[in-house]
């Protein structure tokens, strides 16, 4: 039984691989849809222990457009840093508001979608300092090629440079100062680690195919809500077929998707399988 599920797998593989050459021709209409899911996971290794604050994230075209080390901080950058307000970067620059992760050991996961070409940057304020930070800085989430980038970042400690560090003296506010981002000097090594796994769209022509998901866990309301064009739906037990639905309403209950579920969808569209 199970050669044979491998037999067609491999029969409907090949012909959506041919699929799949044909749509990167069109790939400037493809990826302006933004078809690839990264996530994000933000570890607290803080040495001294403190915490990682609320913050922002950028996808963004320029690189430096969040900030840049040897820059001057901007207004986005200046109130995270300072006092974790990521009111002015979400406004002014429409960034996206990033979570905290209080102590040395929390972790914080967030999602982001990106095309070819964007770049992402971070910011998330330092407690107990003045306007210590911790920040990526314009990440390229492609290769040049186009193709999506999973990797490990090790985070360190910037300072905004708008204002003295003189917490451990006069507390939060320190006097205003204007010089450049630059590493902090009192806090060095890596603070955070931050994992990014990139989950790219999956595809299925007309007529249907075999799908081997390779997202994260997922309901399959998320995945499959919204797509036109799907008959049926068959997961792969292990060791039987077991009929999802005939129709996207049903599609939309209670199962979930694991990775490395496979399933096989027929559909009268193509589907394109956000992840
Ligand atoms: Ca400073
Ligand atoms: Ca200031």
């Amino acid at each position: 039984m199970r050669v044979d599920v491998v037999r067609a797998i491999a029969l409907f593989v090949i012909p959506l691989a041919l699929a799949m050459v044909v749509l990167e021709i069109e790939a400037g209409r493809v990826h302006a849809s933004g078809l690839t899911t990264f996530q994000i996971t933000v570890v607290n290794t803080t040495s001294p222990e403190t915490g990682i604050t609320r913050g922002a994230y950028l996808i963004h075209r320029e690189p430096g457009a969040f900030w840049s080390a040897g820059a001057r901080a901007n207004q986005g950058l200046e109130d995270i840093a300072e006092f974790a307000s990521p009111r002015a970067a979400l406004e002014q620059m429409g960034a996206t508001e990033l979570e905290r992760a209080t102590q040395r050991g929390d972790r914080m996961t967030f999602e982001i979608e990106a095309a070819p070409g964007q770049y992402l940057s971070t910011v998330q304020m330092f407690s107990m300092t003045n306007d210590a930070f911790l920040g990526l800085e314009s990440l390229a989430l492609f290769s040049e090629a186009g193709t999506a980038i999973s990797t490990t970042i090790y985070l360190e400690a910037w300072d905004a440079g708008t204002e003295e560090n003189t917490f451990a003296e006069t507390g939060y506010s320190g006097a205003a100062t204007d010089e450049p981002i630059l590493p902090h000097p009192g806090i060095q090594g890596t603070q955070a680690i931050m994992m990014i796994e990139a989950y790219p769209a999956m595809l299925v022509a007309p007529g249907g195919g075999f799908l081997s998901w390779e997202g994260p866990e997922r309901a399959v309301e998320d995945v499959f809500g919204g797509l036109s064009g799907i008959q049926l739906v068959w997961h792969w037990t292990g060791n039987a077929w077991e009929v999802w639905g005939e129709e996207p309403a049903v599609l939309r209950q209670s199962y979930t998707l694991f990775p490395g579920d496979v399933l096989f969808v027929l559909t009268t569209e193509f589907l394109v399988i956000r992840t």
